[in-house]
């Protein structure tokens, strides 16, 4: 216990708590993020910040265009397309819109007089390197962790030359492919000398785990992951069931991989928004709880999609130690609702939680979506450091950065610092 000096008063709080979570390093430990060594698939600018998915989806709540008229405009004509309806004819009020205002106002840029020719000026007079670390250091982002398919063409050519990754751009094998399209993934997986056939037998199960070797030898991920539909359940004779407890589960315990599942996603309920399709619902806690019990010796990240799920996520946490709840993902990741989540996360599991990920798709959101969270998790804490200080209990600086600490970065370290090579 550190030396007894004077403790935090009351006005001290949203004073010292404020700073003290803007000042701590981020480790954002699920993004769509790349590392220059991927190329282009590794969005930055403006152009891909206008056309994140998310403005998109709102794009067509405004406009008359037609979905064959957008998706047959370039990327330039797009982002025209999404700034004239949603920044310029109506005022960005949505989070999505909302964040892109900000990433300018961080950048420097005048918000007053907003054009997008003087914007996209800007961004052609950055360079990539630079630019990224411009970003990390305005964020005060320390590491942001990639989503890596080893399916994807572009991404495996990148692997398969032994890349130099940039050290703050962190690895994670994410397998739906694998889990979730056996019968388009396992002709692939032939092709490349993995002799597997329709339904995973024992022969493919032992070809699987060597293919998840290999990969875990060529990436060095810091987790494997999934993305799982509200009806999840793994304990049928499904492929994705026995790939994932004969496979990926035996492959994360020999590694010590924490397993993640972002579980509650109904992909492509409007085909025609393209990767703006998706939608949620909500599934069955038990599933995570009973997965959480089979397979004691893995440890699980497990974030859900529905605002339902949320408060029994918290209680499976409480059950099981090696559940690991993180973020407020995706349709969840909006003011209100980070707050009723951390709130209720704070009050069911003090501070033994990951309470956001970015899942950044453009590099610059880091500058918005890190900056909206931080204020809505520093006004959470303030008012449970007040509950805390009426009762008299002792608090410093020291005690708060080491809290914030644990939830920014050291909780997801620990989490991670048990893989094996
Ligand atoms: O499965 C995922 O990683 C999701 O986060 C994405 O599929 C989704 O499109 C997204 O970026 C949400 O923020
Ligand atoms: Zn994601």
């Amino acid at each position: 216990m550190e030396t007894q000096t004077k403790g935090l008063t009351l006005n001290d709080l949203p004073g010292v708590v404020t700073r003290i979570v803007n000042e701590t390093p981020i480790v954002d430990l699920h993004t769509h993020l790349y590392s220059e060594q991927f190329g282009e698939i590794g969005l930055w600018g403006i152009d891909e910040l206008i056309n994140y998915h998310y403005l998109i989806a709102e794009l067509f709540r405004y406009s008359s265009i037609t979905y064959q008229e957008f998706w047959s405009m370039d990327r330039t004509r797009q982002a025209d397309a999404i700034w004239q309806a949603l920044f310029l004819e109506n005022s960005p009020l949505s989070e999505a819109t909302r964040g892109i205002v900000t990433a300018l106002q961080a950048l420097g840029l005048d918000t007053a007089k907003p054009d997008l020719k003087t914007y996209r000026d800007f961004f052609r007079g950055q360079n990539r390197r630079d630019y990224t670390d411009k970003v990390f250091r305005l964020s005060n982002v320390k590491e942001v962790v990639m989503t890596n398919d080893p399916f994807d063409p572009v991404e495996r050519a990148v692997w398969l030359s032994k890349p130099s990754i940039d050290p703050r751009f962190k690895a994670v094998l994410r397998l739906d492919p694998l889990l979730l399209k056996w019968t388009e993934t396992a002709p692939r997986l032939s092709a490349w000398g993995y002799s597997v056939d329709a339904q995973p037998g024992i022969k493919a199960v032992g070809e699987v785990r060597r293919f998840l070797e290999d990969w875990v030898r060529l990436m060095r991920p810091v987790y494997m992951a999934v993305s799982l539909p509200p009806d999840f359940r793994y304990s049928d004779q499904s492929p994705r069931s026995r790939l994932l407890t004969e496979c990926v589960l035996p492959v994360c315990r020999e590694h010590g991989l924490p397993f993640s599942m972002m579980i509650g996603v109904r992909k492509l309920v409007n085909r025609e928004l393209r990767l703006a399709g998706d939608s949620l619902g909500p599934a069955d806690m038990s599933v995570v709880e009973q997965i959480c019990a089979e397979f004691p010796e893995n440890r699980f990240l497990v974030s859900m999609l529905s605002r339902e799920n949320q408060h029994g996520l918290c209680v499976a946490a409480r059950k099981f130690r090696n559940l690991l709840p993180f973020g407020c993902w995706w349709f969840m990741n909006n003011p209100s609702l980070v707050e009723e989540i951390t709130r209720e996360r704070l009050e069911l599991l003090g501070t033994s939680f990951i309470p956001q990920h970015s899942d950044a798709r453009v590099l610059d959101q880091l500058l918005y979506k890190w900056p909206h969270s931080r204020s809505v998790i520093a006004r959470v804490l303030i008012d449970k450091y007040s509950d805390l200080a009426h009762t008299g209990w002792w608090l410093s600086e020291t005690i708060i950065r080491r809290d914030v600490r644990r939830l920014f970065a050291d909780n997801f370290n620990e989490w991670i610092s048990q893989i094996t090579p």
